[in-house]
């Protein structure tokens, strides 16, 4: 039998519809859905590929457990689980809760299950070692958020349907599709602004291929804090500032100017290498486009100043008077009902600001939603004392590969009682746990995108059934997490509790993700309010009638602002102590001169961040992964093309080929990370003529003093570095022969 059910990705945040071609209950085929109303059958590489992760060879179907020797055995989920659980028990009972830790990676975030049922988990133990992607992505944008708005929850995304002026800062959404932001198509949105006469404008220490489509501003790594202050500076200096926007939606705007006041654009010239022409240039356009908005990503995160950086970046928004408007920069809002009152509520109860939160253990960093910084979590691992962390679970995540310093992981992980993964692959962060868990694949599970929901530039939904049965043995997250959870139920009142509720609907399903999904849908935009509303949606009805998804409004409203922000004013905070503190911090800063390259990162179209390197469609034409350098720089330490370059930071060396090529700014390195495979791998571990790659984060520093102070953001961009050549490509023979002397 063969069936073509519809259905949407989840590896990256447009959300792209897709169908699934079903043969004999296998997955056997991905191709875009045409019927999908926002993505319009639009599908990237790997969405389509990931019929090769599904089926892949090297997939975990079943529970493994480690061998004494090393080696992996299949055990039956449950004798795993009965062990599990014993060990888990136990360490509680001996140490309690601040020694069980749980790190959850990006492919989490995609699963609704997986997201509930780790938050559940983590809050019922009440252990502060929860450990996310966020702190080498996004949590600097939760905690600006908190104190520009009073409310981590919201981020603002720019109006790209209707803006004329689009400065994209730091992100590459050709290739990245887009973040912290969903918009399918997000390429061809790009070029409309462009045909309807406006600009896209890149703003990157690389002429990245959306640079290359658009207009190319280059900015030194890690100094956009510097050009943010100008712009304010020149908008402010300029009477550009728009006073009525001001006046209705900030506080301490008068505050900001006096801070901004120093750094005209010829004092911010030297450290951004961005002419002042070019800063008034922008500040101008930015205050007299009518419809302008200014966003940025992962480049104005993993800096040393990404907390300050996203305040910059709404405060230009804003005093632009580009903020919550059309074609600026606007918000997202699920509309639910009373949502002020509920998220100020929920805020209340679960204590989720930054500062209200228990800091860390080491480095006494704040935690961000509950969770810590991934940067230390292997010396919350390694150092001895109360709290020290002796359980881990790792699900969906592959932080030796994506977090600071991977070796000191690694050593880390050998040394705890306990360590357990949920995932379809041996990753290389997995080949260190006790037991991997097989997870389903996205296609094997039902599921709702509940994080993306108020970052849809087009307002929309779509939920989706399991398109097919799990492989093998593979059980969702929140399937394995709720057994785990329900072991538990004698040790904590969150634990308790859930237990009454897990036996009181047993016999209407159980608990189930399901539960709070149908809820949201209901209570959010186009809900039925639980009967409230004729003709509204519900979960069922959503999968059955709108099986290709549902746009419920064309635009975003401008005017969202108000709904969103807590503060008691309801005005944004532009006078938050942060501002002043973290320009200071800024001014502190020193160069070494030992390290005197900038070390940047890049995403690859056929690649997302550690697990897709295993797909043959992903790897064809023999992929390499590669350094960028610019070639003026090469010739300064002898390199060519194809060499092999030794490139060192404070905190470590690698050594990888080098291409070079003049779409840098002279004086940066780029290269991937997700590479330095040693996993559960064939075809990763020996892509990259039979190395697997090299892991880059070996490069990025796990010291508590290097991690942003504000958001505990792991410091992944703009590293100081030095290369040198260490094995020359060129044949050894011709190349001793043009060096011997005459
Ligand atoms: N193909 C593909 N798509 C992906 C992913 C993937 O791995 N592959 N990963 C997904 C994930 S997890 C995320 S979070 C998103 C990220 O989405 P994006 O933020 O769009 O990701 P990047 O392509 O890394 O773009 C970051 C850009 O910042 C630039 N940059 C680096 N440092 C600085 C700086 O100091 N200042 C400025 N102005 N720019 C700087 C880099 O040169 C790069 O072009 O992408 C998602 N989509
Ligand atoms: N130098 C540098 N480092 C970076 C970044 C950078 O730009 N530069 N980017 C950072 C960013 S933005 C991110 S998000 C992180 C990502 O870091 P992580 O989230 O720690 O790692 P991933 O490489 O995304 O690994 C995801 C794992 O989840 C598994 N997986 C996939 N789908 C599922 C599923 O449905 N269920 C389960 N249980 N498992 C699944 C995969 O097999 C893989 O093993 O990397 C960060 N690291
Ligand atoms: S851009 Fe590609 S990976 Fe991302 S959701 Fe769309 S198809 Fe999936
Ligand atoms: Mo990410």
């Amino acid at each position: 039998m063969r069936e073509e059910l519809p259905t949407y990705c989840r590896i990256c945040e447009p959300l792209c519809g897709m169908v699934a071609t079903v043969e004999d209950g296998k997955l056997t085929q991905l191709r875009p859905d045409k019927e999908h109303p926002v993505s319009k059958g639009f599908a990237c590489p790997k969405g389509i590929a990931f019929a090769e992760v599904h089926n892949d060879p090297d997939r975990v179907l079943h529970p493994q457990r480690k061998r004494a020797d090393g080696t992996w055995e299949r055990v039956s989920w449950d004798e795993a689980m009965r062990d599990i659980k014993a060990r888990l028990l136990k360490i509680h009972g001996e140490h309690g809760a601040q020694s069980i830790g749980w790190y959850y990676g990006n492919p989490g975030a995609f699963s609704a299950g997986h997201v509930l049922g780790v938050a559940g988990f983590m809050l019922m133990l009440g252990s502060r070692h929860l450990y996310t992607a966020g702190s080498q992505d996004v949590n600097q944008r939760f905690v600006a958020s908190e104190m520009l708005y009073g409310n981590p929850a919201v981020a603002p995304i720019p109006d790209l349907h209707r803006t004329d002026l689009a400065v994209i800062i730091g992100a590459n959404p050709v290739v990245s599709h887009g973040s912290v932001l969903t918009a399918p198509r997000i390429k061809e949105l790009l070029h409309g602004v462009v045909e309807r006469g406006g600009r896209v404008l890149v703003i990157d220490p690389r002429r990245t291929e959306t640079a290359r489509a658009f207009e190319w501003l280059p900015v030194r790594p890690d100094t956009d804090a510097y050009l943010l202050l100008s712009l304010l500076q020149v908008m402010f200096e300029e009477g550009l500032a728009d006073t009525a926007a001001i006046a209705a939606q900030a506080r301490g705007a008068e505050q900001l100017r006096a801070l901004a006041a120093p750094y005209t654009p010829e004092a911010t010239e030297a450290q951004t290498g961005v002419t002042p022409q070019e800063v008034r240039d922008l500040a101008r356009a930015l205050a007299t486009t009518e419809r302008a908005a200014v966003y940025g990503r992962i480049g104005t995160s993993i800096g040393t100043a990404g907390t300050l950086t996203t305040l910059l970046l709404d405060a230009v928004n804003l005093v632009a008077g580009n903020l919550d408007v059309e074609g600026g920069s606007m918000f997202g809002s699920m509309g639910l009902p009373l949502e002020r009152l509920a998220t100020k509520l929920g805020l209340a109860l679960v204590p989720l600001g930054h500062d209200r939160q228990p800091r860390s253990r080491i480095g006494n960093l704040p935690s961000i939603l509950a969770s810590q910084p991934a940067a230390i979590m292997a010396k919350e691992i390694l150092t001895p004392g109360k709290g020290q962390l002796r359980a881990l679970f790792v699900s969906a995540g592959n932080p030796v590969i994506s977090c600071p310093n991977g070796d000191e992981i690694e050593e880390a992980l050998d040394t705890l009682d306990l360590q357990v993964a949920i995932d379809f692959y041996v990753n290389e962060t997995h080949q260190h746990a006790d037991y991997v868990l097989p997870a389903t694949t996205m296609y094997e599970r039902s599921d709702y995108p509940i994080p993306f929901q108020a970052l849809s530039l087009t307002p929309f939904r779509q939920a989706t059934p399991a398109v097919v049965a799990p492989a093998g043995e593979a059980r969702d997250e929140f399937t394995i997490i709720d057994e785990l959870a329900s072991a538990m139920w004698r040790r904590t009142p969150g634990f308790f509790a859930a237990e009454l509720a897990r036996r009181a609907l047993k016999p209407f399903g159980g608990l189930r993700p399901e539960l709070a999904t149908d809820a949201l849908v209901r209570l959010s935009t186009g809900g039925d309010l639980f009967g409230l509303r004729r003709g509204g949606l519900n979960l069922k009805k959503l999968v059955h009638d709108f099986p290709h998804g549902k746009v419920i409004s064309p635009y975003l409203r401008a005017g969202a602002l108000r709904g969103i922000v807590l503060h008691g004013d309801r005005k944004v905070h532009l006078d938050h102590p942060t501002f002043a503190a973290e320009i200071a911090r800024l001014e502190a800063r020193s160069d070494d001169p030992a390290f005197p390259l900038r070390l940047i990162g890049m995403r690859e179209l056929r690649s997302e961040n550690s697990w897709m390197h295993n797909a043959p469609l992903l790897l064809r034409g023999g992929r390499r992964h590669l350094a960028r350098m610019h070639p003026q720089d090469a010739a300064a330490i002898g390199a060519e093309e194809g060499d092999r370059i030794k490139v060192a930071s404070k905190s470590g060396e690698i050594e990888i080929a080098v291409t070079l090529t003049e779409d840098l700014m002279p004086g940066v390195i780029a290269i991937p990370h997700g590479w330095g495979h040693k996993g559960g791998w064939q075809k990763a571990n020996t892509a990259d003529d039979g190395t697997g790659g090299v892991n880059v984060n070996l490069l990025m520093s796990s010291d508590p003093a290097d991690v942003e102070p504000v958001s505990g953001m792991a410091h992944l961009t703009g590293v100081p570095v030095r290369a040198e050549v260490a094995t020359s490509a060129a044949p050894a023979p011709a190349r001793e022969a043009a060096t011997l002397p005459a």
